[in-house]
């Protein structure tokens, strides 16, 4: 739901419906990637700031320069911000955006994974580590080799395996890939012609690299063929998650220009994944971004808009709600405006 088409009366009309409450309210936060950790939750959001840069297409608006980690205790619990995590200013390679972040636990330290321009104006993805859950993150001093685009999401499989999901296109620049080479030629295909997909790579033991070329990921539509470009209001365009449910693999993300987060299913991390339907209708604000959260026995969704900042596209605040599936494992849709499930 862009800016321009919500006047103000709109959006106030919206927030008096609104399913959740910014989980934090001194500062703006985005894109919240939730994950588990010692029985508490925890939130990698980015953090919004008015840099100074209006509205278009590429993006260059979400001038945001470091993470801070939220943590709750419990579910019903209030959110503490942890304070800065990382800043750009200590990460050799980057130059500026530090957009949609992720992290992941493994043997006795916590892996924060981030997007930023580097120094080319070209985005790539970068680690850094930490004792501690919520940080202060210690950055690699390279980003990761071959990786490119935006919003990395890590998976841990039960088999303990872990993968890299990212891209988007537009200000994300996955259009100028194909095959993991950038060409500043290439662009996106036609409509009629398939979507580019989002891309996944299984990690090295040490998360610190890929252990393989990154593999683009085909989203199928009922009859199998592949969701074309074309098709906006299915296609991949960013903020990609995985997570697991009843032993299928389920893919989401957002749709980006139609504003919408939805799902795909598969059999393996690697897809291809089936479009099964919407996760959350459009929020207030251009963007939307998720992540896909167990805590004891309920699922929860975590999601953005811009609520608090009465609709400013990029000041935005992360928020959350319950997700629920039917008998065969469909998610219920959220409309972020009324309470009743469809
Ligand atoms: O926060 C900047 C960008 O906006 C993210 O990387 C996208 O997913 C969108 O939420």
């Amino acid at each position: 739901m862009p800016e321009d088409i919500m006047n103000k009366l709109e959006i106030e009309k919206l927030i008096k419906n609104e399913i959740s409450k910014p989980l934090v309210t001194h500062m703006y936060t985005a894109d919240p990637s939730a994950h588990v950790f010692n029985d508490k939750i925890y939130i990698y959001p980015s953090h919004d700031i008015d840099a100074g840069i209006v509205f278009n297409d590429n993006g260059d608006h979400f001038g945001m320069e470091d993470y801070h980690v939220l943590s709750m205790d419990d579910i019903d619990s209030e959110a503490v911000d942890n304070g800065v995590a990382l800043h750009v200013d200590d990460v050799p390679w980057a130059d500026k955006q530090m957009w949609a972040p992720d992290a992941a636990y493994k043997d006795g330290k916590y892996y924060f994974v981030f997007p930023a321009k580097n120094k080319a104006g070209i985005f790539q993805l970068g680690i850094a580590i930490s004792d501690s859950p919520t940080g202060p993150f210690i950055p690699e001093a390279k980003p990761i080799r071959g990786s490119y685009s935006i919003d990395p999401a890590f998976f841990e499989d039960e088999d303990g395996r872990y993968y890299m999901y990212f891209g988007g296109i537009w200000g994300g620049q996955l259009q100028k890939y194909r095959n993991n080479i950038y060409r500043e030629t290439y662009q996106l295909p036609k409509p009629n012609e398939p979507a580019l997909g989002p891309i996944v790579a299984k990690m090295t033991d040490d998360l610190l690299e890929f252990s393989e070329e990154p593999h683009e990921i085909f989203i199928l539509d009922e009859k199998g063929n592949r969701l074309l470009e074309g098709d906006n209001e299915r296609r991949f365009f960013e903020g990609a998650w995985m997570h697991k449910y009843d032993g299928k693999y389920y893919f989401s993300y957002s749709t980006g220009d139609s504003h919408y987060v939805c799902y795909g299913i598969g059999d393996n991390p690697y897809g291809p994944f089936h479009y099964k339907g919407r996760i959350l209708n459009p929020v207030i604000g251009w963007t939307t971004h998720h992540s896909i959260c167990q805590y004891k026995g309920k699922w929860y969704l975590f999601y953005h808009d811009s609520s608090l900042s009465k609709g400013v596209t990029h000041l935005r605040s992360v928020k959350f709600v319950e997700l629920t599936y039917d008998d065969e494992g469909l998610i219920h849709t959220i409309d972020p405006y009324c309470s009743e499930k469809k």
